[in-house]
């Protein structure tokens, strides 16, 4: 009897102990996913983007708002219209906010110590996306995301040495410049220039901001033509500034890519169907579609997991012909 007992009183305890093993292994699970404590908590990034200035930004936008969607991850999305003060209101509201991440494309270099250091006394990770900052302090961010600008400049240097090495006398050329103080405007003229310098023929007669937009790119175009009697190249710094430079060089009675040779980076649709039709004659790429990869490292970074300090994106270059072929399949 008594063995009988015993036995009993053995499998009871461990049929309790294997119960109480399966309950805690069970409550382990409800704890695993991304956020720790617990789990299902969605990451909530506060961005601050530029403005909505060119075809560039706007599909930069769509690729960060759809990658944020993808990714389950709370978006509070601010557009600066292009003022360092409204990005720098935005960060702060972040931080009140007590978001677990803060991405931005800083619209010009400097300016960011001060309210990159409140997030960094908040504890709050910093992603920079697409533009860089000139902040000697690499803590205050985690990583920059985005494009070699000098070699975007380089590229299209490269392209018009080529191009015009059987040039007999000098090649005048016009540089309308992206936003005055920001990365992409900085870097594409120092590469470009980098490029050229080798050849006394190409010159630099005329280079001022149309601060990325039509508007500002039709507008200096215009000074340029009655400025300089003879321009036999345009280098924009993207693509919608040497749209809107097409319409003063037509009015002018010029033809664009034919009379005056047209360089510009981003490769939009705008741009490559203007390169696809002989407008255009060489086009940089520097890709907007950043969202995805900005998505993966705020997960990252909000998990505390190390991450790399500078992440650029794959590009490319087009000639009139490869235009032609690419654009059926162009995402932006
Ligand atoms: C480049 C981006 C630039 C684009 C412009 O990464 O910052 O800003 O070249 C856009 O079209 O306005």
């Amino acid at each position: 009897m008594r063995t009988r007992r015993t036995a009993r009183n053995v499998i009871a305890v461990f049929a309790a102990a294997l119960l109480a093993g399966s309950v805690a292994a069970c409550g382990n699970s409800d704890t695993g996913g991304s956020g720790g404590e617990g789990g299902d908590k969605k990451i909530v990034m506060g961005f601050s983007q530029v403005g909505a200035e060119s075809g560039w930004r706007t599909a930069n936008t769509t690729s960060i708002k759809e990658a944020a969607a993808e990714a389950g991850i709370e978006l509070k999305f601010d557009d600066a219209q292009q003022k360092q003060e409204n990005q720098i209101k935005a960060i702060r509201n972040f931080i009140q906010q007590k978001v677990d991440v803060i991405a931005f494309s800083p619209v010009v270099e400097s300016g960011w110590d001060t309210v990159l250091k409140e997030a960094k006394d908040a504890k709050i990770p910093v992603i920079l996306t697409d533009r860089a900052v000139d902040s000697a302090d690499k803590s205050l961010y985690k990583t920059f995301l985005g494009s070699d600008f000098v070699k975007e400049g380089r590229l299209s240097g490269e392209w018009l040495v080529e191009n015009t090495k059987d040039a007999t006398g000098p090649v005048n050329i016009v540089e309308l410049q992206g936003t005055t103080g920001s990365a992409p405007a900085n870097d594409r003229k120092k590469g470009f220039a980098e490029a050229i310098a080798a050849n006394p023929n190409l010159k630099i007669v005329a280079s001022q901001s149309g601060d990325f937009t039509r508007a500002g790119g039709k507008q200096v175009m215009e000074q340029f033509l009655k400025a300089n009697p003879k321009i036999d190249v345009l280098f924009a710094h993207n693509d919608d500034m040497g749209l809107g430079a097409l319409e003063a060089i037509t009015a002018a009675g010029k033809v664009p890519g034919k009379d005056i040779t047209i360089i510009t980076i981003d490769a939009v649709k705008d741009g490559m169907q203007a390169l696809a039709d002989g407008k255009f004659n060489f086009i940089a790429e520097c890709s907007p579609l950043l969202g995805p990869q900005l998505m993966d490292l705020a997960k990252k970074v909000t998990a505390g997991e190390e991450v790399q300090p500078r992440i650029e994106t794959e590009e490319t270059t087009f000639t009139q012909e490869q235009a032609k072929e690419a654009l059926p399949n162009r995402k932006y």
